[in-house]
Order: structure tokens, then C-alpha cells, then sequence
């Protein structure tokens, strides 16, 4: 005691003697020691008015030993705000110890609602401003929007503390953030209800949610729901498919757990092996009117999905990578949001189980993917509803994702083969140019596309007489001959006709199906392709689809179209919000704006516009899911037939009635390895039906570049070459002989295969299996696949490893652990690169194509279309594992009738080998026509280790027609003469 008033008096001395800063010294509180004196301003750069801004005091002490920049306060050892302190003690009957006890601050106040006990790290750490129980990689943005600094940040309620780490958020959430538990969880039918109450911390973007319920459903064994809603508003919520089951699920995978330190948070565990899948305990838990996020520690060794965006590789870079998700009228290119969107990511545990998450929400939104692992989810509207699937496979996730938002649309047969487009033909004459081209060179060519330059000046629902004369009956031709017609349609309908000349503006006004200003009764203009402003359909209105469904059959009798083509439904708009532009207002102008492009109105409508089933702030990226269902009932109600509706804006749930192409892509070599990570990921959202356009929409191409782009894309599984008004042609007979040859022979290796492709689709349809495989998907417990994605499969047995780089002959190829055979030869590729990595010779008429042991592939016979190649001769290749057996089978129907499957007019053969054995056996026998096709073509079985084979045997018949090479180990039965519809057996005996 006696030394410390010492020690006063020596400092007061001292400050007092110092002539310079007689000013300073008058305001210098004499109540405090130096020695007593906490620091408040930790960094070199002091000064007095930056010490003043932090509401501390200015004085120089008797040394620099003491800090200049102190609190003023020796009971309350806080700097912090009233309205900035974040309550720590939010259970009944704190005091000064528990308070000290949970590391907090305690600090009385005589305002209302200011809590006593609250985090002040830079005291209960003893002074740091960094907290130290808080790593760099699990930094939970407290500022995400633009300018955060010191002030506002602190004014947040959140930590200051800079890294020289690229990419750490500066300002970031002390964990306790959040919410309280408000009483125990309460178990309901489906799982619990946790009502939380939000804890004491200042705004970061207004209107607050203090009230809030947290449901949990037990939806089925995998699949778990976390909704968190207001529990005294109803909020937009997107209309979903998924079922919720009255009650929980008796038995699951998964055990949930909440817990109220350092806030609220819950955990979701995987039963089996404890690995948690879901942990909201690193903070970010925020609902607000305008701003809604949360936080979660991932257990993913790697993470896959969320789109829609070109990412530059498969398996994500988890550091500090921000992705915006808003409909956008978009060229893909860096990190911009594109024209769909999906909330969904899968994730793979340490230990080779999988897990996957659907965030479902609408509005915009973005996902900051962190390095702990961990990823912070942020979205400005509707409700926080995160679905979350337990696999455990890969595979086991996506299915039960389509289980849950809608199985993949089962493509007809027809559109498993090539197809060809251009923007700007711009006439007859050029489309038929290009498709005799095709003819010339026997390319396939099962589908040929009109643009919008089919149009009379770009107007849906014409076609341009002067330009296109004829256009109907060389459609008509088309068809005969084989190849199947599609039509685009634009959303935006023209008012600038001459009234009674244009029966879609007309007839859509007298049904009101038209997107309204705010005051849900004028019209709202656009500007789109016709001369004159657009109206936009508001395909959430029931009367938009008689209305639509009745323009599009109508057109059948006009034009003869196969399917649909819907671009420009984000939806686009060349004006910015409208012609007058967007009222300033909270909805045009969030207060958080997410990271996407520009700002929530350019290229589109205002946020503040009216749909019906909400403002466009709402629904905006709906549009195009909206149109999807009306599209897919008009395709099949004008054809009578399964149809295919391909759309460019897509949302979860858009696959179950339509497919989708990756669209305007550049003629770049980049864009041939991105067209793969983009398949992979739109088979992950249930799309396994999807394909970029060949050899680049942007800019020209050259010879090279799309030789080896028609050599990937064949194994596209939407297979279209696709280009840009004003582009040098790129039809695959243009470049001459050569290209044209490459091409083809690409196309008839599709051809050949089309039956096990089709039969993939069929699984796809049934399962929600993938289609373009990702190598991680089939060897998970194979780390090295998980960033594969310049290799690919067609389901689980065809491995595609295609050339992507210019000038490129040879390419590295990775074999995972089983055995392969090069689809040319038949020969196994050596074991010395089982689990290896090698280099393929891939000159430049070459693709690289390989069978997985184990896997039978029924073929058949290519032709220049599917019309004639169905009804060719069927093969088989049946590639033994180590074990001599493979097994496979064949989904085969009409290819065109609407739900074969479930109307039971389908066949189905499933093939197994063993040792010296191969059999099929017809499972379902529901099409009379299968008995027409007979297995004529060539019955290949690959990996016979025998020095020769002494006779083969058709249903126990002997039959020579085989031969085997000792060299590839190939044996080739031809002329078996099975139907389809018959089970059969071929036996083979070595020497
Ligand atoms: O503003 O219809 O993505 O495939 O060729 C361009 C013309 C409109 C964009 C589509 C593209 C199509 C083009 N469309």
C-alpha cells in the first residue's frame, strides 16, 4: 500500500514538471497510477485523438513502461460500448465471480437491457484485442460487407485483429454471438423444437430476430431438417417438394445435440463412427430481417458442389474462397454467380464416409468456404432450412438428395445422341449448308437446333418468313430423315405488335400473367432480343401455364419441334431493374449485399417487383424453376411424347423435368477442363443430363481446339455444339476431312455405348445415380481421386481421360485400384500402374477411353442417329475383375412414351460372368419390341488370362464364330443370334 501511493506521488511528480504538456496535464485523471493504468491502445501508432475515439484517455506517464492511452475507469475495466456488449452471462443470478469465472467482464450499468457481465477479450485475455482461443482458420466474418475497420467492427461487437494471412477476415464473431436456448429442447412428432432468444450484441444489419424457433425434423434414417424461423412472423419460405414425414424417423443415422456454450449451437453426429457432420458452435448463428448466416465446422477432407459457378477445380480450395449464388445472366468467368442456383455441397469425412448439406433458400446468398475446415453461409431473406443427408457414400448422398428435391428427368433416346446449333445461321440456307456438311461426312447428328434467329425479329411463337421460308416443312424433312428438331424460347414477350397481330401479348393480357411493379398492378417493361419492350411471364402464377401451354401447342402445329430450349430465364433483362431503374429502397439496396456481380438488379428486374408467390426480392432466382414445370407439360402435351425441355436457369429440384447446359462458354482451351468440373457438379445437384457447349460459345475457335473438344464431348452426356452470332463456324465438318473423321469416329464410340448409357440414365431416373461420374465417387477410400477432374466416368465402369491441353499428344491418366481395359484393344492396362498415375500416348486423333473390370456394357451397332442406331445389332463387353466375374444389365424401352418404367413397357436384362460363364437374364419383360433386337454384334470378353480358348458354346450349342488373341486376351464372340427378350448362357473353355 505504502509503496504504491509512492509511486503515485512519483508520477504525478513527473507529469507535473514536464513543461510541454501542461495542457495535457490538466485533463490527466489523477485517480489512476501509472502502474495501474491499462492499456488501451496496444499498437505503435497512439495518438491522442485516435485514444479519444476509443473513449480512453490521453496522458503521458512517467515512463514508457506505462501506456499513454488508458481507460479511465478503475472499477469497470471496459472500453466497450454499452450497446456493443455481448452478453456472457445470459442465465439468471450472475455476479462478479461467475461472471470472472466464464473469462467475462463485469461492469454495472444503470440503463435497462445493458447486460453486466459481457466479453471483453482485450481484458479477460489480459490484454490482447486478439483472442487467442480463436484460430485464424475459424474466423467468422463479423463484417462481410465492404469497409470494415476498427470502429464499426468493435461497434459490431466483434474482434479486431489483423493477419497478414490473405483473406482473413480482420473483424471477426466472439463465439458467444448467437442465441440462448429459452428452456430445454421440446420433443415434437418430428424431432424437437428449440425456441432460442437472441443474445444481447449490437446490429450488424438491422431488424433483428429475437425470437426464434429452431425445428428438427427426423426426416427419414439419412436425411435431417434444421429450420430456424421467426417465431413471431411467417417469413418467405421457397416452396419445396421435400416431404415432411408426420412423424420422426424411428431409426437414424445421425444424433443431434444442442448446447448453449460459447451460444447456442447444434452438432449433428454420424452414429456410427461419432464424426460430427455439423457443428454451429464455431458461431455466425445471425437472423435478421435482411441478413441471415451461419457458421459450421466441416469434417470434410473434401468438398464438392455449390453453384452455380465455373470453379477451377472439382474438390474445392478451402481458403477463404467466397462464392455469391444469384440467377444470372452470366458468361461464366472467375468466381462470378451464373444463371442457376444451388445451395448444396458434399463433403467427404476422414474416414471415407460422406455427408451432404442443402441450404434451402432463394434469395441471394453466399458461402465462404475456411480452412479449419469450416464454412460461413450467408443469405439476405426467407429462413435459415438446411437439409442434411447422411450418405454414407458419395453416390448415397446424391440420391438421397434427388430423393429429396426430385429424381433427374429421364431423357428420351433420342437425345443421347449429337446435337448442333448455332446462334445466327440467320438462314435456311446456312442450316442446310451446315447439315448437309454433316451428311457429307456421316457425322451423327440426332438433334438440330433454331436460335432465336428463327424468329421474325426475335418475337416467340413466329418464325421468320422471309429468312426461314420453309422452315415448317424442312423440319418436317429433318424429321423423316431422322433428326429431331428444338426450338428456343425466350421468356420476354414483345408489346410492340400491332394490336391483334401478336396472340401471345394479347392473350397473356387478357389472363394478367404478366411480373407487376410494386404496386401489383402495372406492368413491368423490359428490354430483351425483340426491338420493342418485353412483358415477362410470372411463371408462378397457375393461369402463366394454360397460358403458356396453349401458346406452345399452338406452335407444334406451326413448327414440329421435339423439345424446348428456355435461355434468358434468370430472369435477364438489358435494363438495368426497369426503364426507370430501381427505387432506392432496402429490398433494391440490401444493406448486405452478397457477393455477387454489380448489385441484385442489374441485367435482371428490381428486387422490388411483384411476383405472385412473392417480390422478386424473394423469387428472383426461382424464375426459371418456375418455368420449368409449365415448359415440361407444354413439351409433352404439344409431342405427345417424352420430350426435353433444356434450361439455362435452374434452382434445386429444375432436374426432375429438365436439363441444362453450362452455358455461354469460351473457345478456350480452360473451358474444355472446366466443361468436366461443371458436369460433375450439376450430376451432384441432380442434373446428370448436362454438357457445355462444344468447342466454345465466345469467341472463334480453331481446327485443334475443336477436334479435341468433339472428342471430350462426346462423352458429354448432353452432347451439343453450340456458338455465338458473328463466330467462325464450328459445326464439326467445317474444319475439312480430318476433323470431320475425328469427330465421327468420337460420335460412334458414344453410339456403340449409348445402350449402357441410356441404361444409366435409366438407374439416374430410378436411384438419383450420377451419370458423369467423379472418380472420388466410385474410390472414395482413394484420396488420390478426390481432386481428379480431368479424368471422368460414365457411371461406375467407362473412365474418360481426354485431352485438354493445346498441343497436348500425350496425357496423365490415373488408374484406381481394379482392373482396366483400353476400350480400343481390349488389352489390360499393365498392374504396374494399378493405383498409379501414367502417361497415354493420345495423339491427336485419339481419346483415351478405358473399361472398368467387373463391369459388363451392353453396345449396339452406331449409326448417323439413334432412329437407326436402335434398331441395330446389340454387343456386350464384359470386362472381368480379378476374379474372372463382372456383372451389368440393360434398361430398354421405346425411348420416346412417357413413363415406361412405371407403365411397366420397359425391358430390363441383367448379365453376370463367373469363370468360364456369362449369362443374361430378362428381369422384367414389359416391350414386345426387344425381341426384334438380337445380340448380332460383337460379345467381347476382356481379361482372359489364358494361353488359348478351345471352344465357346451358345446356350450349350457349340459355336464357332469366336476368336481370341493371346496377345490382348480378348475373346470375340460374333453372330450369337440371341433376342433380347430371351435369357441366354455362353460358356468358354481355356486350353
Ligand atoms: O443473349 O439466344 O446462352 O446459348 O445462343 C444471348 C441467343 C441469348 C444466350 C444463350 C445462348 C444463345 C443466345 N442467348
Amino acid at each position: 500500500m505504502f509503496g504504491l501511493s509512492l509511486i503515485i506521488l512519483a508520477g504525478l511528480c513527473n507529469v507535473l514538471v514536464n513543461a510541454n504538456n501542461v495542457k495535457r496535464q490538466s485533463s490527466c485523471p489523477v485517480n489512476v497510477a501509472d502502474s495501474e493504468r491499462r492499456d488501451c491502445f496496444k499498437w505503435v501508432n497512439a495518438s491522442p485523438s485516435k485514444c479519444e475515439e476509443r473513449g480512453c484517455v490521453w496522458c503521458e506517464a512517467s515512463s514508457t513502461n506505462y501506456p499513454f492511452c488508458f481507460y479511465n475507469d478503475k472499477t469497470c475495466p471496459s472500453s466497450i460500448a454499452d450497446n456493443a456488449k455481448v452478453d456472457c452471462h445470459p442465465e439468471p443470478n450472475g455476479n462478479k465471480a461467475s461472471c470472472n469465472a466464464k473469462g467475462c467482464v463485469w461492469c454495472e450499468s444503470a440503463t435497462q437491457g445493458v447486460p453486466w457481465c459481457f466479453i471483453d477479450q482485450e481484458v479477460s485475455q489480459g490484454g490482447a484485442r486478439c483472442p487467442v482461443d480463436i484460430k485464424e482458420s475459424e474466423r467468422i466474418d463479423c463484417h462481410p460487407d465492404a469497409g470494415a475497420n476498427e470502429a464499426n467492427c468493435i461497434a459490431r461487437g466483434c474482434y479486431w485483429c489483423q493477419s497478414s494471412t490473405p483473406n482473413v477476415p480482420w473483424c471477426f464473431a466472439p463465439k458467444s454471438l448467437g442465441y440462448t436456448m429459452n428452456g430445454a429442447p421440446i420433443s415434437t412428432a418430428k424431432g424437437y423444437r428449440v425456441n432460442l432468444k437472441r443474445r444481447q450484441y449490437p446490429s450488424w444489419f438491422g431488424l433483428e430476430i429475437d425470437d426464434v424457433n429452431l425445428d428438427v425434423e427426423f426426416q427419414t434414417e439419412s436425411r435431417l431438417r434444421l429450420k430456424f424461423t421467426d417465431a413471431t412472423a411467417s417469413r418467405f419460405e421457397v416452396p419445396s417438394n421435400i416431404p415432411s414425414p408426420p412423424s420422426a424417423a424411428p431409426n437414424t443415422l445421425y444424433d443431434v445435440q444442442f448446447n448453449d456454450t460459447p451460444a447456442f449451437n447444434v452438432k449433428v453426429t454420424r452414429k456410427s463412427t461419432g464424426v460430427t457432420i455439423f457443428d454451429s458452435s464455431i458461431g455466425g448463428l445471425k437472423l435478421s430481417d435482411q441478413f441471415m448466416s451461419i457458421g459450421t465446422y466441416l469434417p470434410c477432407q473434401s468438398l464438392y458442389g455449390f453453384g452455380e459457378h465455373e470453379h477451377p477445380s472439382f474438390k474445392h480450395d478451402m481458403n477463404w474462397k467466397t462464392y455469391g449464388m444469384y440467377a444470372r445472366d452470366q458468361a461464366p468467368a472467375g468466381s462470378n454467380n451464373l444463371y442457376g442456383v444451388h445451395p448444396f455441397y458434399t463433403c467427404v469425412e476422414s474416414d471415407y464416409n460422406a455427408n451432404a448439406v442443402l441450404f434451402l433458400n432463394a434469395n441471394a446468398q453466399d458461402v465462404t468456404l475456411m480452412p479449419d475446415p469450416a464454412l460461413y453461409y450467408k443469405t439476405i431473406g426467407g429462413i435459415l432450412d438446411i437439409y442434411i443427408f447422411l450418405g454414407p457414400t458419395l453416390e448415397n448422398t446424391v440420391q438421397q438428395y434427388t430423393e429429396a428435391v426430385g429424381r433427374p428427368v429421364m431423357p428420351p433416346y433420342w437425345s443421347l445422341g449429337f446435337q448442333l446449333s448455332r446462334w445466327g445461321y440467320n438462314s435456311i440456307a446456312n442450316m442446310q449448308t451446315v447439315i448437309n456438311r454433316m451428311r457429307q461426312y456421316n457425322i451423327p447428328h440426332d438433334v438440330q437446333y433454331g436460335d432465336i434467329d428463327y424468329m421474325d425479329r426475335r418475337l416467340d411463337f413466329t418464325y421468320d418468313r422471309v429468312n426461314y421460308a420453309g422452315l415448317p416443312q424442312y423440319v418436317t424433312q429433318l424429321k423423316q430423315e431422322g433428326t429431331k428438331f428444338i426450338i428456343i424460347l425466350d421468356p420476354g414477350i414483345s408489346t410492340g405488335e400491332p394490336a391483334g397481330t401478336y396472340q401471345p401479348y394479347e392473350l397473356g393480357n387478357t389472363m394478367g400473367v404478366w411480373i407487376k411493379d410494386t404496386d401489383n398492378t402495372t406492368d413491368i417493361l423490359g428490354e430483351v432480343w425483340p426491338d420493342d419492350p418485353v412483358v415477362f411471364p410470372d411463371f408462378t402464377k397457375q393461369v402463366t401455364e394454360d397460358w403458356w401451354i396453349q401458346l406452345c401447342v399452338d406452335f407444334k402445329n406451326v413448327i414440329d419441334y421435339d423439345g424446348l430450349w428456355i435461355d434468358m430465364n434468370e430472369v435477364a433483362n438489358f435494363q438495368h431493374g426497369s426503364f426507370n431503374g430501381c427505387p432506392d429502397s432496402p429490398m433494391n439496396n440490401p444493406p448486405y449485399l452478397p457477393r455477387v456481380s454489380d448489385n441484385l438488379y442489374q441485367k435482371t428486374l428490381c428486387p422490388s417487383h411483384n411476383s405472385y408467390l412473392g417480390s422478386q426480392y424473394n423469387v428472383h432466382s426461382l424464375y426459371g424453376w418456375s418455368q420449368v414445370p409449365p415448359t415440361h407439360k407444354a413439351a409433352i402435351t404439344a409431342t405427345g411424347q417424352r420430350s426435353l425441355v433444356l434450361t439455362r436457369s435452374s434452382f434445386p429440384g429444375a432436374g426432375s423435368q429438365a436439363v441444362h447446359w453450362l452455358g455461354d462458354n469460351h473457345s478456350l482451351w480452360t473451358n474444355l477442363h472446366y466443361s468436366i468440373i461443371g458436369m460433375m457438379e450439376f450430376n451432384l445437384f441432380g442434373f446428370p443430363y448436362v454438357g457445355a457447349d462444344i468447342c466454345g460459345f465466345n469467341g472463334d475457335t480453331t481446327a485443334s481446339m475443336c477436334q479435341r473438344w468433339m472428342q471430350l464431348g462426346a462423352f458429354y452426356t448432353f452432347s451439343r455444339n453450340h456458338n455465338a452470332r458473328d463466330r467462325m463456324d464450328q459445326d464439326p465438318g467445317y474444319f475439312g476431312a480430318e476433323v470431320a473423321r475425328v469427330s465421327r469416329e468420337s460420335l460412334e464410340i458414344r453410339y456403340t455405348l449409348l445402350p449402357y448409357l441410356y441404361t444409366l440414365f435409366h438407374r439416374a431416373n430410378l436411384l438419383g445415380s450420377t451419370v458423369i461420374r467423379p472418380l472420388v465417387h466410385e474410390y472414395t477410400s482413394d484420396s488420390n481421386t478426390h481432386n481428379i477432374d480431368r479424368q471422368f466416368l460414365w457411371g461406375p465402369a467407362f473412365m474418360i481421360t481426354p485431352v485438354l491441353d493445346e498441343g497436348a499428344t500425350s496425357v496423365t491418366a490415373y488408374f484406381p485400384d481394379s482392373r482396366w481395359y483400353d476400350y480400343y484393344t481390349g488389352a489390360e492396362v499393365s498392374s504396374e500402374h494399378r493405383k498409379g498415375y501414367t502417361t497415354l500416348n493420345a495423339p491427336m486423333d485419339y481419346i483415351p477411353l478405358h473399361i472398368r473390370g467387373g463391369y459388363i456394357l451392353p453396345t449396339q451397332e452406331p449409326a448417323n442417329s439413334t432412329t437407326f442406331s436402335r434398331n441395330n445389332d446389340l454387343g456386350l463387353i464384359v470386362a472381368l475383375d480379378d476374379f474372372e466375374e463382372a456383372t451389368g444389365d440393360f434398361f430398354w424401352d421405346d425411348g420416346d412414351a412417357i413413363d415406361t418404367y412405371s407403365n411397366l413397357e420397359y425391358i430390363e436384362v441383367s448379365y453376370s460372368a463367373i469363370p468360364g460363364i456369362l449369362t443374361g437374364v430378362v428381369v422384367f419383360n414389359g416391350y414386345p419390341s426387344a425381341g426384334l433386337l438380337v445380340y448380332n454384334n460383337t460379345i467381347r470378353i476382356l481379361g482372359l488370362n489364358y494361353v488359348d480358348i478351345l471352344d465357346v458354346r451358345v446356350n450349350n450349342q457349340p459355336h464357332s464364330l469366336f476368336s481370341f488373341n493371346p496377345t490382348t486376351k480378348v475373346l470375340e464372340i460374333s453372330m450369337a443370334n440371341l433376342f433380347l427378350n430371351d435369357d441366354f448362357q455362353i460358356t468358354w473353355t481355356p486350353i
